[in-house]
């Protein structure tokens, strides 16, 4: 129980933490609003980014309603710009995501430097519609526009060792002012176990709604896991290593009581501060039932045949 209690009173002083840090980076937006120096194309909405050509459907998309590309684009998480959900589109309008190179190394034969757009040409692009699930409790519908992880891995060969994978976001202070603050031990670090990244719905995005990903989604390379809470979807990749050992996670870093490396949607197992039975689709008033791993149980659930989903959260 004292362990319990520890944990608590951690998970507790990091949301007090961010509330704080909002507060001042509010200000700071501010100020800068007030000097008249924001440029048009950092609001909301307003800007469309071009559209990206050649993209063909994929039979694997939801028919349901999309989220509004407005909501998608303006309501986000992403750290390393702020903790608000109004943060990331407000402040990673100028971040630089030409040059970009991912490196992919550790247990594959083929280690290598890959220049982004030499990346977004190996394989074909797809629109997909996915459900999306946060951990917060919200969901949207985004129509995104990648290429399976799958092609990129069978490409770079992994070894006999590799056993997960490792995805590191940009560390650079500089142009993520987030990171100047220490809410997370940056860079953010996820990870998957190679089957789960091999499997067909696994994507690497590179856009939405037809169009280029606005900086505040995760350009220019982010990823996509449908049946796992958003934070899995980690952004502005610029590392992907193969493993052995399972890779520790920001969000485990952070408080591994409460984000597990598996992190499934699952409406029977709660976070240990609320229910994950319930969540409000962004755009809706009445709250939907959550779905086992939001709704994706016929493709992904063998993947966890005979795992205790409450021990491996
Ligand atoms: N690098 C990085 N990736 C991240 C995050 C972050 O803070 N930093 N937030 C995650 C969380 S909690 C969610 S819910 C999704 C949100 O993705 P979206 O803004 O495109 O909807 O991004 C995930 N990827
Ligand atoms: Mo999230």
């Amino acid at each position: 129980m004292m362990i319990k209690k520890a944990d608590e009173i951690k998970g507790r002083e990091i949301t007090e933490k961010s509330t704080y840090l909002n507060r001042r980076q509010f200000i700071a937006a501010g100020a800068v609003l007030g000097a008249g120096l924001l440029l048009p194309g950092v609001f909301v909405g307003e800007v469309a980014g071009p559209k990206i050509p050649g993209v063909r459907p994929s039979p694997f998309g939801t028919k349901e309603e999309r989220t509004p590309y407005k909501d998608v684009t303006g309501y986000n998480n992403y750290y390393e710009f702020g903790t608000d959900k109004e943060d990331p589109a407000a402040n990673a309008g100028r971040f630089r995501i030409r040059p970009w190179t991912v490196r992919i190394d550790g247990a594959v034969k083929k280690s290598r430097e890959y220049d982004i757009d030499q990346l977004i040409k190996m394989s074909p692009l797809e629109e997909r519609v996915y459900r999306m699930r946060c951990v917060e409790g919200w969901s949207m519908v985004i129509p995104w526009v990648g290429f399976p992880l799958q092609s990129l891995i069978k490409a770079v060969e992994p070894s006999s060792q590799a056993k997960y994978v490792e995805f590191t976001t940009l560390l650079n202070p500089d142009q993520m002012p987030g990171q100047r603050r220490r809410v997370l031990d940056w860079p953010y670090v996820e990870g998957l176990r190679l089957d789960e990244a091999m499997h067909p719905l696994t994507l690497l995005a590179v856009g939405l709604y037809g169009e280029v990903l606005p900086n505040q989604n995760g350009a220019p390379l982010r990823l996509v896991v449908p049946w796992k809470y958003g934070f899995k979807g980690i952004k502005g990749i610029v590392r992907i290593r193969f493993v052995e050992h399972q890779p520790v996670t920001a969000w485990i870093k952070a408080a591994p009581n409460e984000y597990g490396f598996y992190s499934n949607v699952n409406p029977d197992v709660d976070h240990p501060r609320w229910s994950q039975r319930k969540e409000r689709r962004i755009g809706e008033f009445f709250k939907r039932e959550t779905l086992m791993f939001n709704g994706y149980a016929d493709q992904v659930g063998h993947l966890y045949a005979g795992m205790d989903l409450r021990k491996y959260f």
